[in-house]
Parts: structure tokens; sequence; C-alpha cells
């Protein structure tokens, strides 16, 4: 099926005489099917939630009383209504965060929502958000923290099978997740030990119970962190890491590797933009005042989703397991923003055209996901865009064909003033999308022009926008 589609589209593109006479080859290495799922969330949210929440902390002891967990009127349908208005497509919950404390009755602790006052200890944060994620058709993720400071065992070859045991519970009894949430993060244990984690053992543990998972740690394998927690990814954003001789946690890549990735990796592992909407990651009072702006965080999506990675805002409940209003309204207009930014492509009516054919390109503009265009050269390929009439713009997005690889290495977009091109925006990787923004251009033409790839460039989509300042 694919294959015909391609084969006819090959076809359309060959009499245009701009297809090489032979089938667009991927350039390795390539995302799994997962990865392309993965990358097509674009913004989810992230749940920092437990026995901080109540003690005002953002690294517990583990040595609290599990009393302290006693969320008063918590309710994950409303995070998940919440997460539903912002457009977030999914939901990635701390179900034990470094404290060691167990979001849903773990038999591998006593250190859990069991020892709780909350529901008389009959309460399940996990089987909570999971049924309302299923109702709601929001994708759940889990964070399941190696470092743990509450278990007896931590420090010694055994806690790695209470590890493994303790998501063999999560992965096992709550349905599929979409990304599991491996943390770098790895102090003492409750005995001044360190551990030494068997990722490989967790690792194949994990795909037993659930093969499609994506796993997130400095090294993927599904996805990496992109080496902050300020949720910005480099303007240069390779899906590609090397990992040889790399560990998680301490002994990771470098941290500007991590954000711009590597031009020749061997491995596909896109970035994720890990970044709190307050300045922790759990419940402060006292940070009610200092919500991100929908602004702040229109600001970081361009900088992350923009970049190509995707976006992970972690919004933490309050003491009552609800998110705040301050959150809550910060988030809903962030969406307002965004559906305002790119209610209107400009492009739909535009004509588009290789400038070495005539014919008008209608893979680009068809918000098709599927269709594609394809130059025959590697480099210098480039697109007339003709508007309609003169159009006042200021954005433009493009996208590449990832599932053939990710190729361009070098673009310039530039407008027409009048009487000559002008360069407007110089640009690196293109990768799942890139958005590009420029001065305000009035303008009747403009021009793409790929200068560099590593073969001949795939683009799934263009399109273009005027977004207010
Ligand atoms: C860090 C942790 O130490 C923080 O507490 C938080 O969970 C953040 C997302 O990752 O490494």
């Amino acid at each position: 099926m694919h294959h015909m589609r391609n084969y006819l589209l090959l076809a359309g593109c060959l009499w245009a005489g701009s297809l090489l006479a032979q089938s667009v080859k991927p350039v390795f290495p390539i995302p799994t099917k997962e990865q392309l799922t993965w990358h097509e969330k674009e913004f989810y949210l992230f749940i920092h939630f437990g026995p901080n929440t109540f003690t005002d902390k953002e690294w517990g002891e583990g040595n609290e009383d599990p009393s302290v967990f006693n969320p008063t009127a918590l309710d994950c349908e409303q995070w998940t209504r919440i997460a539903k208005q912002a457009g977030a497509k999914g939901i990635i919950l701390t179900a034990k965060h470094h404290d060691g404390f167990c979001l849903w009755p773990s038999k591998q602790s006593t250190h859990t929502v069991r020892e709780s006052k909350w529901m008389n200890g009959k309460g399940d944060v996990v089987k909570a958000l999971s049924e309302a994620c299923k109702k709601t058709g929001l994708d759940m993720g889990i964070y399941i923290s190696p470092w743990d400071r509450n278990h007896p065992q931590y420090g010694s070859p055994e806690y790695n099978d209470v590890y493994i045991a303790s998501m063999k519970e999560l992965l096992t009894q709550y349905g599929k997740f979409f990304e599991l949430w491996w943390d770098g993060a790895n102090g003492e244990g409750p005995n001044g030990k360190k551990q030494e984690y068997d990722f490989r053992r967790f690792e194949d543990s994990a795909f037993k119970w659930q093969p499609k998972l994506v796993i997130f740690s400095d090294i993927g394998p599904g996805i990496r962190w992109c080496g902050n927690e300020k949720g910005t990814i480099s303007n240069t954003n390779w899906n590609l890491l090397d990992t040889a001789g790399f560990k998680r946690g301490h002994g990771g890549p470098p941290t500007d590797t991590l954000n711009s990735g590597n031009v020749n990796g061997k491995n596909w592992i896109p970035a994720e933009a890990d970044v709190s909407i307050r300045p922790g990651w759990f419940y402060h009072a006292k940070e009610d005042s200092k919500v991100k702006s929908p602004e702040t965080l229109f600001n970081l999506y361009l900088r992350s989703v923009g970049n190509g990675g995707n976006l992970l805002l972690n919004v933490p409940p309050d003491r009552t397991g609800r998110i705040h209003p301050a959150d809550s309204a910060s988030l809903v207009d962030f969406r307002k923003l965004r559906d305002a930014a790119f209610a209107k492509d400009l492009l739909q009516k535009a004509r588009i055209s290789n400038t070495s054919s005539k014919m008008n390109i209608t893979t680009l503009t068809d918000r098709n996901i599927q269709t594609y265009w394809a130059p025959a050269q590697k480099e210098n390929s480039t697109l007339l865009v003709t508007l309609p009439k003169k159009t006042t713009l200021n954005t433009l997005v493009l996208e590449e064909m990832i599932s053939y690889g990710q190729r361009v290495s070098a673009f310039t977009i530039e407008s027409f003033d009048g009487e000559a091109f002008k360069t407007v925006f110089t640009g690196t990787t293109i990768g799942r999308k890139k958005i590009a923004r420029f001065p305000e251009q009035e303008t009747t033409q403009l021009r793409i022009v790929i200068q560099q790839a590593k073969a001949a460039p795939v683009l799934r989509s263009i399109s273009a926008y005027q977004i207010p300042n």
C-alpha cells in the first residue's frame, strides 16, 4: 500500500521533472514507528506530585511520614480536562520520585499511598489517572525514579530486582504507557550507599512488558534529554545521537551535545524539552505568583517544538490534588496563543514550484502528512512560493519527511521586496518541524533555498503565518 502510494507520487514528481528515476531511499538512522508517533505528539504535560507537595520540598529524603500525603480533593479528571483544553496530547506522572514514595500501592515498598491517610490507604493515583486519561483520550506516560531514598535495599544488587518488580507492577496493571521516563539523578540511599543500576536488565524488562514503549533518558534508547530544564532546544537539532561510551546521569553526553544532537549520530534519539510552569517541579504555594505566562510558554513552544523536538511541560497539582487556577489559566491562554498564531496558513492559495519546473507542487500544502516533495539534487534546491496577492507574514513552518531520515543542514528563506529577493532567515536543520520567525514582510513571493543536505531533501509540508507580536 505504502509502496504503491510512493510509486504514484514518484510518477507525479517524475513528470514534473524533479525527482531521480528511483524511489526515495532512507538516510539512516531513521525513527521507529513508535518514535514517529511520539514526534507527532509535540506537547504533553508532566505531573510532579507526592509527599513533596505537602512538605514543601523538591527532593524528599524518603524518611517523611507517609501520612503527610493527603490530598483533600484529588481529581485526576480535572488534570485531564485541563490537559485537553491546553491541547496537550498526554500526561506523564511521577509514579515514584526520589523519596521513593509510590503513588500506587506497590508490594515492593512500605512507603506508598497504602500507608497514607488518603482514602484510608485505599487510593491509587496511577489507576485514577490512567482511567481519566482513557476517558479523555489522552496518552499516559510514567516516571519511575531509579534513585530511591527510602528503600532499605537501595545500594545493594537486590534493589535492581526491587526496581524491576515495581516497573512490572506499573507496566502490567494500568494499560499501555507511551513513554517511560528515567531521571538521571542518582544520589545516596537511606544507608548512605549509592546504587549501581542494571539498566540493561531494566530496559529488557520494560520492553518485555511493553514492547512499544518509548524510553526517555540521557541516552534514550527512545528519546533523549535536551540537556537543560529550561524547555529550549538548539536551533540546530539533529534527531541523532551517539551513545557509545556514555551512561545515564553522571557520564552522560555533554549537555550541549544533548541540546543539538550529533550530525552523524548513529542512533535516532530525538530531544524532549522538560520544563516546569513554575520555578519548582513540585507545588509550592509561595510560587503561585511565579507561574509562567502564556507568552513565555508560547516562546518555549517555539524553541522546543519549533526546533523539531517535543515539549514536556510540568504542571504540579496543589495540596488539594487539583491543578491551581493560576496554572490552568496560563495553560488555556497558551493554547489560545497557539491557535491564533497558526489559525490561518497563508500558503493555502499559493503556487509553489521548483525553479527548474513550472509545475505547481501541491504535496507541500495539502496537509497530508503522508505526501512529500523530493527534488533530485542534494544541494541548492529552490522552491519558489508565489502568493495570490501581497501578503504580510513573519513565520514559515517547514517539515521534513523524517520517516526517510533527517537530511537538511542549511537553508535560507528569502522574501521579494519588489525589486529583489532578500534573505530574511538563515537556518540549519529542519527535522520534524522548524518554525522560522523573521521580521514582518509584505511580499508576493518567497524563496526557500536548501543549500546543504545529507542527501536530496524530502519535505512534507510548508506553511506561512503572520503571528501577532
Ligand atoms: C530532575 C529531578 O531531580 C527533579 O526533581 C525533577 O524530577 C526533574 C524532572 O528531573 O532530574
